[in-house]
């Protein structure tokens, strides 16, 4: 098989509101993804609406100091109390680098205060530095679904220019606190999921909203040029700086040769390539008039924007892959056919899914890597990848998590595939590398890690952290450069 780069990038990612908690300390301020609960009462099936549906008064139940709702992603795993223990374990794995993301709400806890919070700045200095006293390279996402609540609640969130400003000097005080300790940088996560769940990525609430597509694209619009003053920003401050874009991707394939099938997934595949296109190549694609038509979406853009996300495309482009899904342009024709309640999309017949049903593709991330060089010619980088399940202990108290080690091998196989194919795939971090709050459900119980964390739901546990066996297969699968899978 192709061998992996000598200095490929193994590693694993986490996000600081999935892992960190301390939430009332080091004069943290409440991010959008602290207002999250997981409601336990829902039917499975629906357990990721809960990400898609904030309403104006659960944001003001969270805002109250004394609600007695318990917000898990307040909590996370206690990375915070437990970051050199956990960082010690990533080092005994042979991790290259760490990705995860900077609170933005830790450094500017409204989000616009002209000076940065010193305690926040703090906290990152003594993390960083743990990673790189092990010799583990830092992948710092500014921001991972953390926005400051306030900018939402007292400016309505990114379709406000002012939160390019806002952003801005968050971005430009960790470049210049952390130049000498961080060299790859993130500018958004999951830029694109703006069409699935606003809230969380654009500061927008879906409820009652009068034009719900305008302010997602505006709010994008202001994100696509805070992240190009951000690329520039970091080039300035930090020479040797390499700034990735960051989408999902989720492989859509046609459900039938049908025309009309292909068609719609061209269409559906384009709706996050959109994202990638402004940031990778500077400019808006041709597409965009059609499709903004189609959602009555006119952009007000400003004098020089066009100028600014032109100059200023990201080094690489970065993405979380986890699924494809099969789509079909006439779904109420299809008897037998089961919908796909997480992308919204068909049910691959020729694929089993997970826990939580999301379909598992290996041989759709070497199309997707493939599908990304061919359209941008840019190192690409694999943020994301992972297998969420229920992990059972056994009575002697492992892990045997054969699982999640088949799910990872299928897709390093597949990886070791593009590379011959001649992709340019320089890094690679698992997603959830230890167990931690999931995004979508707010569940723990959605474990990912190579390291199990004793917390339930509901945050109840000692918080002990344990090897799984995955830990030394992926331990193995680094020291042999992705030879021994
Ligand atoms: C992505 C997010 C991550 C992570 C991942 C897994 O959308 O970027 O934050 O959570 O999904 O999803 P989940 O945690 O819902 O299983």
């Amino acid at each position: 098989m192709t061998k992996f780069p000598k200095d490929f990038l193994w590693g694993g990612a986490t996000a600081a509101h999935q892992v960190e908690g301390g939430f009332d300390e080091g004069g943290k301020g409440l991010s959008v993804s602290d207002v999250y609960t997981f409601d336990s009462t829902l039917p499975k099936e629906h357990w990721t609406d809960q990400w898609h549906l904030m309403t104006h008064q659960q944001v003001a139940e969270a805002q109250d100091p004394h609600s007695k709702k318990y917000y898990p992603k307040r909590h996370g795993n206690d990375f915070y109390h437990h970051f050199k223990e956990d960082i010690a374990l990533f080092a005994e794995m042979g991790f290259k680098c760490y990705r995860t993301s900077i609170a933005w709400t830790r450094i500017f806890p409204h989000g616009d205060e002209t000076a940065p919070n010193e305690a926040g700045l703090k906290f990152y200095d003594e993390m960083f530095d743990e990673l790189l006293k092990h010799g583990i390279e830092p992948v710092v996402s500014l921001s991972h679904y953390e926005m400051p609540l306030y900018l939402v609640t007292e400016y309505g969130g990114w379709p406000n220019r002012k939160v390019i400003d806002f952003y801005l000097n968050f971005a430009i005080a960790v470049f210049e606190r952390y130049k000498n300790k961080v060299k790859y940088w993130l500018t958004f996560n999951e830029i694109n999921c703006v069409k699935h769940h606003p809230y969380v990525s654009v500061g927008v609430i879906e409820e009652n909203h009068p034009n719900l597509e305008q302010a997602k694209y505006q709010g994008a619009h202001h994100q696509f040029v805070a992240s190009a003053l951000a690329t520039k920003a970091c080039h300035e401050i930090i020479p040797d700086s390499k700034v990735g874009c960051m989408i999902s991707y989720q492989l859509l394939v046609p459900y039938s040769c049908d025309p009309d099938d292909v068609q719609k997934t061209v269409e559906s595949q384009r709706t996050s390539l959109f994202f990638s296109d402004v940031q990778a190549r500077g400019y808006y694609p041709a597409y965009t008039k059609r499709m903004f038509e189609e959602k009555g979406v006119e952009l007000a853009v400003e004098v020089g924007d066009e100028e600014i996300l032109r100059q200023y495309p990201v080094d690489f482009i970065s993405f979380s892959y986890y699924m494809s899904s099969a789509v079909s342009a006439h779904p109420e024709k299809l008897e037998h056919a089961e919908g796909n309640l997480i992308t919204g999309g068909i049910k691959n017949p020729y694929l089993p899914s997970s826990e939580w049903g999301w379909q598992v593709d290996p041989k759709g991330l070497r199309i997707a890597l493939n599908q990304l060089y061919d359209r941008y010619q840019k190192p690409l980088f694999i943020a994301e990848n992972g297998l969420g399940a229920i992990d059972e202990i056994q009575a002697d108290g492992s892990i045997q998590d054969d699982y999640r080690i088949d799910y990872l091998r299928q897709h390093i196989e597949q990886m070791q595939e593009a590379i011959h194919d001649g992709v340019d795939l320089f890094g690679y971090t698992s997603w959830g590398c230890i167990d931690i709050v999931s995004a979508s459900t707010s569940q723990m119980s959605k474990r990912y890690g190579y390291i199990y964390v004793d917390q339930d739901d509901e945050g109840n546990g000692t918080k002990k952290r344990s090897k799984k066996k995955s830990f030394d297969w992926y331990k193995e699968v680094i020291a042999s450069n992705g030879e021994n899978l």
